[in-house]
């Protein structure tokens, strides 16, 4: 499996990925976050430290993991990662997706924890410039968790994290979850 510097996106194709998607299921306080007949689309694992560090400006999560390329007005900005085809739907589709972020390890303030700007998912999707500026205005949430925790965010909410300087490995394995179905005739890359 390659992975770039901060990780890799590719879980779900593991047996053990999908089992622990089954897992973290059955917790009655994700269940009522994820809608039933959601399906997991993605798991991504991030791995942050003083050996391996990396920073994250300010962003919305836009893409989405796709089978196939489908021409359409709505579908813009295709790339390729990790050999995977990746789409940015309209928001109409990112407003309805979730993700979980599984901390394995204990992430401090100081562990390049995300730091979010709150209400910003529900804006649609920002410029660069707007995005800024809304954190100028509302400010910026550092999110530790601790170890064995679950943070639960918007794709479109605004977060950024900083380098390590603190003693974690930060690794974290990011779940997107989204509705079984895909307007314009799109297919998930992998559901489960
Ligand atoms: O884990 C991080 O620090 C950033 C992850 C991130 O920006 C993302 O998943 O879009």
């Amino acid at each position: 499996m390659t992975t770039d510097a901060a990780g890799t996106r590719k879980l779900m194709r593991m047996v053990w990925c999908r089992r622990l998607v089954a897992d973290l299921r059955q917790n009655a306080e994700i269940d009522a976050i994820i809608p039933p007949d959601y399906v997991a689309v993605q798991c991504s694992y991030f791995e942050k430290s003083q050996d391996r560090n990396w920073l994250v400006p300010i962003h919305q999560d836009l893409s989405i993991p796709v089978a196939a390329r489908v021409e359409h007005a709505e579908l813009s900005g295709w790339s390729e990662k990790e050999g995977e085809l990746f789409v940015q739907p309209p928001v109409s589709v990112l407003e309805r997706m979730v993700a979980l972020r599984l901390h394995i390890d204990p992430c401090g303030m100081e562990d390049g924890a995300l730091s979010v700007v709150p209400g910003s998912h529900a804006l649609g999707r920002l410029s660069t410039e707007a995005a800024i500026a809304l954190r100028s205005e509302r400010g910026a949430v550092v999110c530790p968790v601790s170890q064995g925790g679950v943070f639960a965010m918007r794709p479109l909410l605004l977060h950024a994290s900083s380098r390590a300087t603190g003693n974690s490995g930060r690794r974290v394995l990011h779940f997107l979850f989204g509705p079984p179905q895909l307007p314009f005739g799109l297919r998930w890359s992998f559901s489960g």
